[in-house]
């Protein structure tokens, strides 16, 4: 039961892209549609990949955000919540990132994994999940709500794609027998300073855990996570601010580190 018109969803779909293609940031939606419901949310969100695709861009992953607890505390949130990953939010494994086409960046680390049949909800469980995944894929996402300060509640991050903006993979993607989500663990460092440490099971008790959260989710919608799917579990520790010039390597038991840097 949606609240807003497909108008008006259209138009604040609009409206964040906007503020994501040209990185300035906004006031958070719900100031304006306080009777805004999580149907509302997700229509917007799904209207941005609307557009995207429309213009040629593929969805390169999915992510699940507020999954763990550092997260939730930090944004002051309750929920997990889902987004869409674009094929130009993807930076190679040593690469740079243009600080200038971003508004206030901050870094997560994560724990990904690559499906290798699909996954459909009601009823998806850690154990479908596990006999679905191909590899296990370190990964570290840059976050960039496009409200004002970072300050948004669920409905309004939701709609903003879950402040989704670049990711970096690479490393040592292991098959999924040979690794333990729960105890692997990261290190992230920031010009050689250990910032932020933490282990997979930070992540919903297992990131495995969190993929099964996204099918069940998808599946309200009549949407499955098909075969093939690259999925960014949530940030392990709490998010970490960044600026142009620093340096970024995030060290990941057994599966490599991930490292890139700020222009
Ligand atoms: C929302 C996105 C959170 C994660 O990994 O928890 C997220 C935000 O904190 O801006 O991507
Ligand atoms: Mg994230």
């Amino acid at each position: 039961m949606s609240t807003l018109s497909r108008a008006t969803v259209a138009e604040l779909a609009e409206h964040l892209e906007n503020a994501e293609l040209q990185a300035f940031d906004v006031e958070k939606i719900t100031n304006k549609y306080p009777d805004m419901d999580w149907e509302d949310a997700y229509d917007i969100q799904w209207e941005i990949r609307a557009r995207k695709e429309k213009r040629g861009t593929k969805v390169a992953g999915l992510k699940m955000g507020l999954t763990s607890y550092a997260k939730m505390k930090q944004m002051g949130v309750d929920t997990p919540i889902y987004a869409f990953l674009a094929d130009y939010f993807s930076v190679p494994d040593g690469g740079s990132i243009e600080t200038d086409e971003l508004i206030h960046p901050k870094i997560e680390a994560e724990i990904a994994i690559i499906t290798n049949k699909e996954l459909a909800g009601p009823g998806c469980t850690v154990a479908h999940v596990l006999a679905a995944t191909e590899c296990v894929v370190p990964a570290v996402e840059i976050i960039d709500s496009r409200y004002e300060n970072f300050r948004f509640d669920l409905k309004s991050v939701i709609a903003d794609n879950a402040s989704s903006s670049r990711f970096v993979t690479g490393g040592n993607p292991r098959r999924v027998e040979d690794v333990d989500m729960k105890t692997l663990g990261v290190v992230m460092e920031i010009n050689g300073e250990v910032v932020a440490t933490g282990a997979g099971a930070s992540v919903l008790g297992n990131p495995a855990a969190s993929v099964a959260m996204l099918a069940n989710m998808l599946a309200e919608r009549g949407e499955t996570i098909p075969a093939g799917t690259f999925i960014m579990t949530g940030g392990i520790t709490a998010a970490v601010a960044v600026k142009a010039g620093d340096s970024v390597c995030v060290r990941y038991q057994d599966i490599g580190s991930v490292s890139f840097t700020f222009k």
